[in-house]
């Protein structure tokens, strides 16, 4: 069964959000593999964001999640990585439709509540930032 990584970002946690959107991944069907809470330290935020180094917003994107606190997880189900996509929406929250994640909740374009994996490439670097696979297993 596919996986995709998922990040709710520091603005997520600190508006109280982390609830709505587990919720709304579990009603959709997706099983949460993983999950756990984290203060991301910058070597991390730096390794998950580096295909963005040199981005005139690379700066205020990693000074938006580094040391603070995320909640990291890895979801499961039938077409996870496109599925997950489509419920958080444009990466703009202003072109992201109401129904999807961002379209709802987010307004920030740079602090836009959500990441989670593009594609299997991304997935299979991104999980292992924050995850072992013994973290992972018979799970
Ligand atoms: P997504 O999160 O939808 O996969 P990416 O991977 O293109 O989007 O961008 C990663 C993160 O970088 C976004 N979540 C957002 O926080 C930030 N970002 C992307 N594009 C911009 C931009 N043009 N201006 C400011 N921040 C941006």
């Amino acid at each position: 069964m596919e996986r995709t990584f998922v990040m709710l970002k520091p603005s997520c946690v600190q508006r109280g959000l982390v609830g709505e959107v587990i919720s709304r991944f579990e009603r959709k069907g997706l099983r949460i593999v993983q999950l756990k809470v984290e203060k991301i330290s910058r070597e991390k935020a730096a390794e998950l964001y580096k295909v963005h180094y040199g981005k005139p917003f690379y700066g205020d994107l990693i000074n938006t999640i580094a040391g603070k606190t995320v909640v990291l997880m890895v979801l499961e189900g039938r077409k996870a990585i496109s599925i997950t996509r489509k419920m958080i929406g444009a990466t703009d929250p202003a072109e992201a439709e109401a129904g999807t994640i961002r379209g709802d909740l987010a307004i920030d374009l740079t602090d836009n509540l959500i990441h989670a994996s593009d594609s299997q490439e991304s997935y299979e670097r991104e999980h292992k930032i924050f995850f072992s696979e013994g973290e992972l297993q018979t799970l």
